[in-house]
């Protein structure tokens, strides 16, 4: 909100400093553009031999308030967008069927232990040093896909809650 106020204030002052610039609405905006997501270190795990799923995991931010409705790649049937939670003890994967909700300006991880894509019904397995084409479904900001590579997690089990 703090930083908002202020790039609001400095965009007032440089149009101030403008005074060929003729007075319209604040242009810092472009409300006719729909707000994107990015999609940062797209990554699947590679899957076991003979495995019908696969687990893939991206950092999303959102322009404005939103959220990761669901997905789809070519190479499996379905993609879903799993949670992990503990019951009684125990750790269980879910499908967040409610989809994943997305901040604005904030960098929502799916990673190793957490939220995670999950790809069911594979149609070959994932092999280290490929790329996966993964695709997001959205709320409000349009479809993208990204290019997964698949590779072994770095730190394997780590879970890295406050990233
Ligand atoms: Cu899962």
């Amino acid at each position: 909100m703090k930083i908002k106020l202020a790039l609001a204030a400095a965009a007032l002052s440089l149009a101030a400093c403008n005074p060929s610039e003729p007075a319209k609405a604040p242009a810092t905006e472009t409300p006719t553009a729909t707000a994107a997501v990015t999609a940062t270190d797209a990554w699947c795990r590679p899957s076991p031999n003979g495995a019908k799923a696969g687990g893939c995991y991206v950092t999303l931010t959102a322009a404005t308030d939103d959220r990761l409705t669901g997905g789809s790649t070519p190479r499996a049937g379905s993609l879903q967008v799993h949670e992990m939670k503990t019951e009684n003890g125990m750790m269980k994967m879910a499908e967040l069927t409610g989809g994943l909700p997305l901040p604005a300006g904030q960098a929502v991880a799916l990673a190793p232990g957490g939220n995670h894509l999950m790809l069911i019904g594979l149609t070959a397995p994932l092999v280290a040093g490929e790329t996966v084409p993964l695709t997001f479904q959205f709320a409000s900001a349009p479809t993208i896909t990204v290019q997964a590579q698949v590779r072994q997690p770095t730190v394997e089990g780590m879970d890295h809650g406050a990233h």
